[in-house]
């Protein structure tokens, strides 16, 4: 899961189909339904063939808002700390130093979150529901002995996050089915043995068009580059240049508003990971663990939050994919840990 930088509430946005009507209440509904497909046809003819989200997409098939459900993790699984209040603690300032045994144990964590994820991917097909492929790896972790992370992490309601196409990050896995064409991100965070491992994909349902397969691989080599530049040593700006200069000559941009993070007892913390092109001060050194996790958008990365207070869509109807993994920085340059 990204940390969030920051969002605009869709609400706060012009150019929405609502606030385009309450803002223009003369222009007839037949205009606005004439621009409406010039501008699909525009968007069809930039990004690709396939189905654009918006909050009404789901609204028919949206199962009511409700509290995470605790129960699902037997009473023996150990939970952070934020797991019954959804309130996690506050972000130490300094960048923790992780000795080998607790390497070892979030190893052991992301071992379980890499494995969760390959369930999930295998999953994905045109018919299967988001909410069917969280149910299955949220069984999967609890199975392990392990807590999912996503649960109640702040309110988040399921044990994964789900992003279809258009959406940038944060879906939350619902009962549409994925039809013919998606590309989905599952991001799967494991909590075991006081520590945690977070990893994501994004994989494709049936024929994804070469547009769509395009961003997918772009962003897999985006996550490999930013991998091997990182080392005892090295800025952390080393991996925004990584990957833009791998994704800005193919026309894409990243996002700027979402952002890899320090992560080990705790699941979010400093440093910030940014994957765009930055000057942002620190370096790594050894024993610091962190995730890369580029998000690459076909158009502008700018996002809108969804009134679900989660799902964050890319502004401009461009789909955006993304890759994740937990790393530890060794003396030699970086184990991945969720691989
Ligand atoms: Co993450």
């Amino acid at each position: 899961m990204s940390a969030l930088n920051r969002v605009r509430p869709a609400c706060a946005r012009r150019g929405l189909a609502t606030s385009r009507a309450a803002a223009q209440p003369r222009t007839s509904l037949r205009a606005l339904l004439r621009q409406e497909a010039a501008d699909h046809r525009a968007r069809q003819a930039a990004f690709g063939q396939y189905m654009r989200l918006a909050p009404g997409t789901l609204r028919a098939s949206k199962p009511a808002p409700r509290a995470p459900s605790l129960e699902s993790v037997p009473a023996h699984i150990a939970r952070p700390p934020y797991a019954e209040s959804g309130t996690p603690p506050r972000w130490p300032t300094r960048i923790p130093i992780l000795a080998a045994d607790e390497v070892a144990r979030m190893r052991a964590a992301a071992r379980i979150a890499r494995d969760a994820l390959a369930l999930g991917g295998r999953m994905v097909r045109p018919g299967v529901t988001t909410a069917a492929i969280d149910a299955a790896v949220h069984r999967f972790i609890v199975a392990q002995g392990a807590y999912p992370s996503c649960l109640n992490y702040m309110g988040f309601p399921r044990a994964i996050c789900t992003s279809v196409n258009n959406v940038i990050a944060h879906g939350i896995p619902d009962a549409r089915a994925l039809a013919d064409g998606d590309i989905v991100n599952i991001d799967v965070t494991v909590y075991k043995d006081g520590f945690h491992g977070d990893t994501s994909a994004t994989f494709a349902a049936g024929g994804v068009d070469r547009r769509g397969l395009e961003l997918v691989e772009a962003t897999r080599e985006a996550l490999r580059a930013a991998i091997r530049a990182c080392g005892p040593g090295v800025p952390f700006a080393a991996i925004g240049r990584a990957v833009e200069a791998l994704v800005a000559p193919l026309g894409y941009s990243v996002s700027e508003e979402l952002t890899g993070h320090g992560i080990g007892r705790d699941f979010h913390q400093n440093p910030l990971v940014y994957h765009h092109a930055n000057d942002h001060p620190g370096a790594m050194e050894p024993g610091m663990a962190f995730t890369i996790e580029p998000i690459v958008c076909q158009g502008a990365a700018a996002g809108v939050q969804w009134p679900d207070g989660w799902t964050v869509s890319t502004a401009d109807g461009g789909r955006a994919a993304q890759f994740e993994h937990t790393l530890v920085i060794t003396q030699g340059g970086a184990e991945v840990l969720t691989e």
